[in-house]
C-alpha cells in the first residue's frame, strides 16, 4: 500500500534493504538472513521520523529489527549512497535475476532454479521458455504456474509508468505551497489530470497568473526536491522530482487566467468538443480567451478571466473538472442538467476500516477516534475473516473479544457509533468465510475476493453474485479486484454484478485506496445509471489512510454519482438496514 513516508530517504533505504533480502535469497543464502533485512525494511517504512535524523543522533539501533549488519548497511548508504553488502551481493548474483522477481509468481527460489536449469536472466527469455513449455519441466513448476507467469508478464508489460493519484497530488500540493511562499502569484492552480482527479497521472501541470514570471520560474526550478530540470523558459518550465515524476509549470497574465485554466485542465477531448461547439456559434476558444471569429488576433475577448465566464458565454453551466472527459458533460451543461456531484463532506461515516486486530497498523481505538474526530457519525470496523490466513483473520474467540472492546468504545463515545463489521472473504468455491450464524453477529458485512483471481469469468461472476444475494451481506468491496499499475482486474461480468446489487439492495463499494479506486469511474457511471447504491470507503489500515475517502469520492464524482446514490451519506438507521430499501 502506498503511504506517506516520513522522508523520501526512508523509502529509498527500505527499498535497499528489501533488495538485499532478495539478493541474499537469489544467492541461495539462509532465508532467515533475508527475512531480517525485510523486517527492518518494514520498520523503516513505518517510521514517523526521517531515518537520517535518527542516524545522525546515533540512534539507528533503537529501530526495531535493526541489528549490527542492517545498521551498517543503512549507515554506509546514508554516508555514501551505497552499502557494501548490497554491492557484494550484486556482484555475486547473475545480472538480470533481480528483474525476474518483478514477475508475479516468481520468487527468489523459483528465479534461482530457472537460472540454474535454463540460464534465463531476462523477462523476454522467461516468456519464451514459458510459451514453449520448458518451464514446467523444472522441479516444482506446473503447467498452471507457467500459465500464471505468462499472465503476469503480460500485465507487467501493461504498466504505463503513470503515478498513483495520492503521490502525484502530494507532490503537486508541495510544489504549490513552495511557489506561494517563494514568489508573488495572483492565481495558482493545479490543472491537467490531477485537477480532473484521474485515477493515474502522467505528469503534474501547474498554472500561475502573474505579471512577473521570472521569480516564479526561479523558485520552481530551485525547489529542494527537484532532481532534474528538463526545460527552463520565460513562461514555461518542466522539472523531474522524486520517483521520476514530471511537473510542468506555465505562467500566464491574469487577464487570460480562465481561458488558460480551462485549456490546461483538459481533457484534450473535452477541449476539442468545446472548441467545436464554440465554432458553430462563430466563436473561437483558445488558451487566451473566447473570441469572435476573426478577432482572436489583438481583439478583445468575449470572455477570458474565469472559467465560469467562458462556459457562461457559451450558454453552459460551469463543468466540474472531474466530468471533463467528453462523456456527455457538454450537452448536460447546455441543458443545465449536470448532476449535483457527491462531495466528501456528504459522507457521514466509513464502512470499511481495518485495525491491528488483523493486518492494520494502528489499534482499533486509534482508528475509531480518528474517524470520530473527522466528524463522522459512525465507522464500521471490518477486520478480515478467519480464512485469510495471511492477515491473521479473526476466529470466534477473537471476534468476541473485539466486540467487547467495541462495546466499551461505544459507551464512551456515544452518540458516535462503532459498528461491528467484517470484511469477509468470498472463497474460491463461492462460500463465505464464516457460517451464517457468525455473519449474523456483524452489523456490517462487506464481502470481497482476495484469492483465486484467475478463475474463469463465469466462476468469478458467480462468486460475487452469490455473495450479493446473501441476505446478510451489506456490500461488495473493491468489486473488480484491480490494483493500479500492478494487477489487472479479474475477469468478471460487471453488468451481472450491478444488476444483482440493484435487485437485492446490496451496496457496491468505491474503494478509495489510491492503488484500487475500485469501482473504477466508468463502472461507477454504469452502476449509477442502473440504479445501484454505492458506498465510498477508505479501506484504511492506518489512521492517516482514513483520508482516502477523498480519492473514493473523486472517483465517484468522475462516475457522475450524486449523494443520494451513496449509502454512507445517509444516517445510521439506513446503514443498519443491511440491504438498501
Ligand atoms: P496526463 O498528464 O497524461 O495524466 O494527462 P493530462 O490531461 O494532464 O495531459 P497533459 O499533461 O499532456 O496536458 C495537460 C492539459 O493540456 C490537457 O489535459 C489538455 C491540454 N492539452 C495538452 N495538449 C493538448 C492538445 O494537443 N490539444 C488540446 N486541445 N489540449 C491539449
Ligand atoms: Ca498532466
Ligand atoms: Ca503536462
Ligand atoms: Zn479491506
Amino acid at each position: 500500500m502506498p503511504r506517506e513516508y516520513a522522508s523520501e530517504e526512508n523509502a529509498r533505504v527500505a527499498d535497499l534493504l528489501d533488495e538485499i533480502g532478495d539478493l541474499l535469497e537469489l544467492k541461495g543464502e539462509n532465508v532467515f538472513r533475508a527475512v531480517t533485512y525485510r523486517a527492518a525494511a518494514r520498520e523503516i517504512r513505518d517510521l514517523r521520523e526521517p531515518i537520517r535524523t535518527i542516524y545522525e543522533a546515533g540512534h539507528l539501533a533503537t529501530i526495531p529489527k535493526v541489528g549490527t549488519s542492517v545498521g551498517e548497511a543503512i549507515a554506509q548508504y546514508l554516508q555514501g549512497g551505497k552499502a557494501r553488502r548490497h554491492e557484494e551481493l550484486k556482484a555475486a548474483v547473475p545480472e538480470g535475476l533481480l528483474t525476474l522477481l518483478r514477475v508475479k509468481g516468481v520468487g527468489p527460489a523459483t528465479a534461482r532454479s530457472i537460472h540454474q536449469h535454463l540460464r534465463i536472466t531476462t523477462i523476454d527469455e522467461l516468456e519464451q521458455a514459458a510459451k514453449s513449455g520448458r518451464l514446467r519441466e523444472l522441479p516444482k513448476i506446473q503447467a498452471k504456474t507457467e500459465e500464471n507467469i505468462l499472465k503476469s508478464i503480460a500485465s507487467l508489460r501493461q504498466r504505463t509508468g503513470r503515478s498513483l493519484i495520492d503521490y502525484a497530488r502530494t507532490a503537486a500540493d508541495r510544489m504549490v505551497a513552495h511557489l506561494r511562499e517563494a514568489a508573488d502569484v495572483r492565481e495558482l492552480s493545479v490543472c491537467g489530470s490531477v485537477r480532473r482527479w484521474k485515477e493515474t497521472i502522467g505528469d503534474v501541470d501547474l498554472l500561475v497568473a502573474s505579471d512577473t514570471a521570472a521569480p516564479i520560474m526561479a523558485a520552481f526550478t530551485g525547489a529542494a526536491n527537484v532532481d532534474r530540470i528538463l526545460a527552463q523558459g520565460d513562461t514555461k518550465s518542466s522539472v523531474i522530482v522524486e520517483r521520476g515524476l514530471q511537473i510542468d509549470l506555465r505562467v500566464v497574465p491574469a487577464a487570460s487566467w480562465g481561458a488558460a485554466l480551462l485549456y490546461f485542465t483538459g481533457s484534450k477531448e473535452h477541449n476539442v468538443r468545446l472548441r467545436g461547439y464554440a465554432l458553430r456559434k462563430k466563436l473561437l476558444l483558445n488558451e487566451y480567451g473566447l473570441y469572435r471569429v476573426g478577432e482572436e488576433k489583438g481583439g478583445v475577448p468575449v470572455a477570458s478571466r474565469t472559467e465560469e465566464d467562458i462556459y457562461q458565454a457559451l450558454g453552459m453551466d460551469w463543468i466540474p473538472p472531474e466530468l471533463r472527459e467528453d462523456h456527455g458533460e457538454i450537452d448536460a451543461a447546455l441543458a443545465h442538467a449536470l448532476p449535483a456531484l457527491v462531495t466528501v463532506d456528504d459522507l457521514k461515516g466509513d464502512l470499511h476500516v481495518h485495525s491491528d486486530w488483523t493486518d492494520g497498523r494502528d489499534t482499533l481505538a486509534a482508528m475509531v477516534r480518528r474517524a470520530r474526530d473527522k466528524g463522522y457519525a459512525y465507522v464500521a470496523m471490518t477486520d478480515h475473516s478467519v480464512g485469510l490466513g495471511m492477515t491473521n483473520g479473526l476466529n470466534l474467540e477473537r471476534i468476541a473479544k473485539r466486540s467487547k472492546e467495541i462495546a466499551k468504545l461505544n459507551q464512551e463515545l456515544a452518540p458516535f457509533r462503532v459498528l461491528v463489521g467484517t470484511e469477509v472473504e468470498i472463497r474460491a468455491d463461492g462460500r463465505l468465510d464464516y457460517p451464517d450464524d457468525v455473519l449474523a453477529g456483524f452489523e456490517i458485512v462487506t464481502a470481497s475476493i482476495h484469492s483465486a483471481f484467475n478463475q474463469p469469468r463465469e466462476q468469478i461472476t458467480q462468486r460475487l453474485v452469490g455473495a450479493i444475494r446473501h441476505p446478510l451481506v451489506t456490500a461488495i468491496s473493491h468489486p473488480t479486484g484491480r490494483l493500479l499499475e500492478r494487477r489487472d482486474p479479474y475477469d468478471v461480468d460487471l453488468d451481472a454484478v450491478i444488476d444483482a446489487a440493484v435487485a437485492t439492495g446490496t451496496r457496491l463499494e468505491v474503494n478509495g485506496g489510491p492503488e484500487r479506486l475500485d469501482l473504477p469511474d466508468w463502472a461507477v457511471r454504469k452502476a449509477v445509471e442502473k440504479g445501484a447504491t454505492l458506498v465510498i470507503d477508505s479501506d484504511a489500515h492506518a489512521v492517516e489512510e482514513l483520508e482516502w475517502t477523498v480519492y473514493g469520492t473523486a472517483t465517484a464524482r468522475r462516475g457522475w454519482a450524486t449523494a443520494d446514490r451513496v449509502g454512507n451519506t445517509r444516517g445510521l438507521d439506513a446503514v443498519l438496514a443491511r440491504k438498501v430499501r
